[in-house]
Protein backbone atom coordinates (compact mmCIF):
# COMPACT_ATOMS: atom_id res chain seq x y z
CA UNK A 1 0.00 0.00 0.00
CA UNK A 2 1.48 3.27 -0.61
CA UNK A 3 0.71 6.51 0.87
CA UNK A 4 1.14 9.99 -0.34
CA UNK A 5 2.98 12.31 1.87
CA UNK A 6 4.20 15.89 2.66
CA UNK A 7 6.02 17.97 5.63
CA UNK A 8 4.30 21.10 6.17
CA UNK A 9 3.75 23.43 8.37
CA UNK A 10 0.17 23.53 9.73
CA UNK A 11 -1.04 26.35 11.60
CA UNK A 12 -3.21 25.78 14.34
CA UNK A 13 -7.01 26.87 14.49
CA UNK A 14 -6.59 30.25 15.55
CA UNK A 15 -3.92 30.72 12.67
CA UNK A 16 -5.75 28.74 10.65
CA UNK A 17 -8.50 30.85 10.68
CA UNK A 18 -6.81 34.27 10.35
CA UNK A 19 -4.99 33.03 7.11
CA UNK A 20 -8.85 32.43 6.31
CA UNK A 21 -10.45 35.39 6.74
CA UNK A 22 -7.64 37.44 5.31
CA UNK A 23 -7.26 35.50 2.42
CA UNK A 24 -10.90 35.76 1.61
CA UNK A 25 -10.88 39.19 -0.70
CA UNK A 26 -8.50 37.89 -2.97
CA UNK A 27 -9.92 34.07 -3.24
CA UNK A 28 -13.48 36.36 -4.16
CA UNK A 29 -11.47 38.71 -7.18
CA UNK A 30 -10.12 35.46 -8.65
CA UNK A 31 -12.04 33.00 -10.40
CA UNK A 32 -10.93 29.27 -9.80
CA UNK A 33 -11.05 26.67 -6.86
CA UNK A 34 -10.37 28.08 -3.53
CA UNK A 35 -8.60 25.39 -1.30
CA UNK A 36 -10.78 24.31 2.10
CA UNK A 37 -9.93 25.88 5.14
CA UNK A 38 -9.16 22.65 6.67
CA UNK A 39 -6.23 22.00 3.57
CA UNK A 40 -4.59 25.15 4.56
CA UNK A 41 -0.62 24.89 5.34
CA UNK A 42 2.86 25.63 4.04
CA UNK A 43 4.28 22.89 2.07
CA UNK A 44 7.84 22.10 3.20
CA UNK A 45 8.41 19.01 1.42
CA UNK A 46 6.22 17.28 -1.05
CA UNK A 47 7.70 13.20 -1.06
CA UNK A 48 5.01 11.97 -3.45
CA UNK A 49 3.90 8.57 -3.00
CA UNK A 50 5.30 6.28 -0.76
CA UNK A 51 5.34 2.68 0.43
CA UNK A 52 3.57 2.81 3.88
CA UNK A 53 6.03 0.50 5.30
CA UNK A 54 8.49 3.32 4.88
CA UNK A 55 6.73 5.05 7.35
CA UNK A 56 8.34 4.19 10.62
CA UNK A 57 11.78 5.22 9.34
CA UNK A 58 10.37 8.64 7.68
CA UNK A 59 8.95 9.46 11.24
CA UNK A 60 11.81 8.48 12.44
CA UNK A 61 14.13 10.83 10.12
CA UNK A 62 11.86 13.61 11.35
CA UNK A 63 11.98 12.49 14.91
CA UNK A 64 15.59 13.37 14.80
CA UNK A 65 15.71 17.08 13.41
CA UNK A 66 17.27 19.41 16.09
CA UNK A 67 16.34 22.84 14.31
CA UNK A 68 15.53 26.09 16.00
CA UNK A 69 11.70 27.56 15.91
CA UNK A 70 11.85 30.92 13.87
CA UNK A 71 9.15 33.33 13.26
CA UNK A 72 8.09 35.32 9.58
CA UNK A 73 5.02 36.84 8.18
CA UNK A 74 2.75 36.02 5.64
CA UNK A 75 2.55 39.50 3.95
CA UNK A 76 1.98 39.56 0.02
CA UNK A 77 -0.73 38.20 -1.98
CA UNK A 78 0.51 36.55 -5.19
CA UNK A 79 -0.75 34.73 -8.40
CA UNK A 80 1.74 31.89 -9.36
CA UNK A 81 1.26 32.17 -13.72
CA UNK A 82 2.14 28.51 -14.12
CA UNK A 83 0.69 26.34 -11.28
CA UNK A 84 -2.33 29.07 -11.87
CA UNK A 85 -2.17 29.29 -7.86
CA UNK A 86 -3.28 31.97 -6.00
CA UNK A 87 -0.83 32.33 -2.64
CA UNK A 88 -0.20 34.52 0.44
CA UNK A 89 3.47 35.09 1.19
CA UNK A 90 6.13 36.37 3.29
CA UNK A 91 8.26 38.97 1.19
CA UNK A 92 11.01 37.77 3.60
CA UNK A 93 11.95 35.04 5.93
CA UNK A 94 14.16 33.53 8.25
CA UNK A 95 17.20 31.57 7.07
CA UNK A 96 16.08 28.62 9.72
CA UNK A 97 12.98 28.01 7.20
CA UNK A 98 14.86 27.05 3.95
CA UNK A 99 17.59 25.61 6.77
CA UNK A 100 15.04 23.23 8.11
CA UNK A 101 13.80 22.04 4.60
CA UNK A 102 17.17 21.57 3.65
CA UNK A 103 17.33 19.25 6.86
CA UNK A 104 14.56 16.95 6.13
CA UNK A 105 15.43 16.22 2.74
CA UNK A 106 19.08 15.51 4.26
CA UNK A 107 17.62 13.47 6.99
CA UNK A 108 15.27 11.25 4.35
CA UNK A 109 18.28 10.57 1.42
CA UNK A 110 18.80 7.30 2.85
CA UNK A 111 15.91 6.38 2.24
CA UNK A 112 16.14 7.42 -1.88
CA UNK A 113 12.24 8.71 -1.83
CA UNK A 114 11.08 9.81 -5.44
CA UNK A 115 10.11 12.51 -4.11
CA UNK A 116 13.38 15.57 -4.35
CA UNK A 117 14.23 18.50 -3.50
CA UNK A 118 13.65 21.96 -5.57
CA UNK A 119 17.06 23.14 -7.22
CA UNK A 120 19.17 24.62 -4.71
CA UNK A 121 17.70 27.81 -3.31
CA UNK A 122 14.52 27.75 -5.15
CA UNK A 123 11.96 26.71 -1.95
CA UNK A 124 9.36 29.30 -2.21
CA UNK A 125 7.12 28.87 1.36
CA UNK A 126 4.22 30.39 0.63
CA UNK A 127 -0.26 28.90 1.51
CA UNK A 128 -1.71 28.29 -1.63
CA UNK A 129 -5.32 29.55 -1.13
CA UNK A 130 -7.00 28.79 -4.93
CA UNK A 131 -5.95 26.46 -7.68
CA UNK A 132 -6.70 26.54 -11.01
CA UNK A 133 -7.00 30.24 -10.26
CA UNK A 134 -7.27 33.25 -12.90
CA UNK A 135 -7.07 36.66 -11.11
CA UNK A 136 -6.71 40.56 -11.61
CA UNK A 137 -3.29 41.66 -11.84
CA UNK A 138 -3.37 43.36 -8.93
CA UNK A 139 -3.48 41.41 -5.46
CA UNK A 140 -3.37 43.07 -2.02
CA UNK A 141 -3.01 41.46 1.44
CA UNK A 142 -4.41 44.28 3.35
CA UNK A 143 -3.93 42.62 6.92
CA UNK A 144 -0.29 40.14 7.52
CA UNK A 145 -0.84 37.03 8.95
CA UNK A 146 2.29 36.60 11.98
CA UNK A 147 3.06 32.93 12.30
CA UNK A 148 5.24 31.82 15.39
CA UNK A 149 6.40 28.10 14.12
CA UNK A 150 6.96 25.49 16.83
CA UNK A 151 6.77 22.60 14.93
CA UNK A 152 5.89 20.82 11.65
CA UNK A 153 4.00 18.01 10.80
CA UNK A 154 4.21 15.08 8.68
CA UNK A 155 0.50 15.21 6.13
CA UNK A 156 -0.71 12.50 4.05
CA UNK A 157 -2.61 12.97 1.46
CA UNK A 158 -5.64 11.57 0.12
CA UNK A 159 -7.50 11.78 -2.88
CA UNK A 160 -11.58 12.08 -2.52
CA UNK A 161 -14.12 12.19 -5.16
CA UNK A 162 -14.88 15.84 -3.47
CA UNK A 163 -11.33 16.46 -3.95
CA UNK A 164 -7.79 16.57 -1.78
CA UNK A 165 -8.15 15.84 2.25
CA UNK A 166 -4.89 16.56 3.99
CA UNK A 167 -4.34 14.27 7.33
CA UNK A 168 -1.47 15.41 9.69
CA UNK A 169 -0.07 12.10 11.02
CA UNK A 170 2.71 13.15 13.48
CA UNK A 171 4.03 16.67 14.56
CA UNK A 172 7.54 17.49 15.84
CA UNK A 173 8.73 19.90 17.59
CA UNK A 174 11.29 22.90 17.14
CA UNK A 175 13.83 23.77 19.80
CA UNK A 176 12.81 27.20 22.03
CA UNK A 177 14.94 29.29 23.36
CA UNK A 178 13.80 27.81 26.59
CA UNK A 179 14.04 24.37 26.04
CA UNK A 180 17.19 22.59 25.74
CA UNK A 181 16.36 19.64 23.80
CA UNK A 182 13.68 18.03 21.54
CA UNK A 183 11.98 16.03 24.52
CA UNK A 184 9.76 12.69 23.88
CA UNK A 185 11.94 12.91 20.36
CA UNK A 186 9.66 15.64 19.86
CA UNK A 187 6.81 14.25 18.41
CA UNK A 188 3.56 14.93 19.56
CA UNK A 189 -0.14 14.48 18.59
CA UNK A 190 -1.36 16.44 15.82
O1 LIG B 1 -0.44 23.67 -1.33
P1 LIG B 1 0.85 23.58 -2.07
O2 LIG B 1 0.69 23.81 -3.53
O3 LIG B 1 1.93 24.33 -1.47
O4 LIG B 1 0.98 21.51 -4.57
C1 LIG B 1 0.89 20.49 -3.61
C2 LIG B 1 0.61 20.95 -2.21
O5 LIG B 1 1.36 22.09 -1.91
C3 LIG B 1 2.24 19.88 -3.46
O6 LIG B 1 2.21 19.24 -2.20
C4 LIG B 1 1.25 19.85 -1.38
C5 LIG B 1 0.27 18.86 -0.86
O7 LIG B 1 -0.37 18.22 -1.92
N1 LIG B 1 2.51 18.92 -4.53
C6 LIG B 1 1.64 18.05 -5.07
N2 LIG B 1 2.24 17.35 -6.05
C7 LIG B 1 3.53 17.79 -6.11
C8 LIG B 1 4.67 17.45 -6.88
N3 LIG B 1 4.62 16.50 -7.81
C9 LIG B 1 3.69 18.80 -5.13
N4 LIG B 1 4.86 19.44 -4.93
C10 LIG B 1 5.89 19.09 -5.71
N5 LIG B 1 5.81 18.11 -6.66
Amino acid sequence: MSVRLFFALWPNDALREQIWRVSRRGVTACEGRPVIRENLHMTLAFLGSVNAELLPRIRAAAADIQMPGFEFRLDEMGYWVRPRALVIQPASFPAALPALVQALWQALGPLQLTGKPGAAGAYRPHVTIARKAVCPAELVLETPVHWVVRDFCLVSSVTDPAGARYEPLARYHLLQADTQANDSRGIGAC
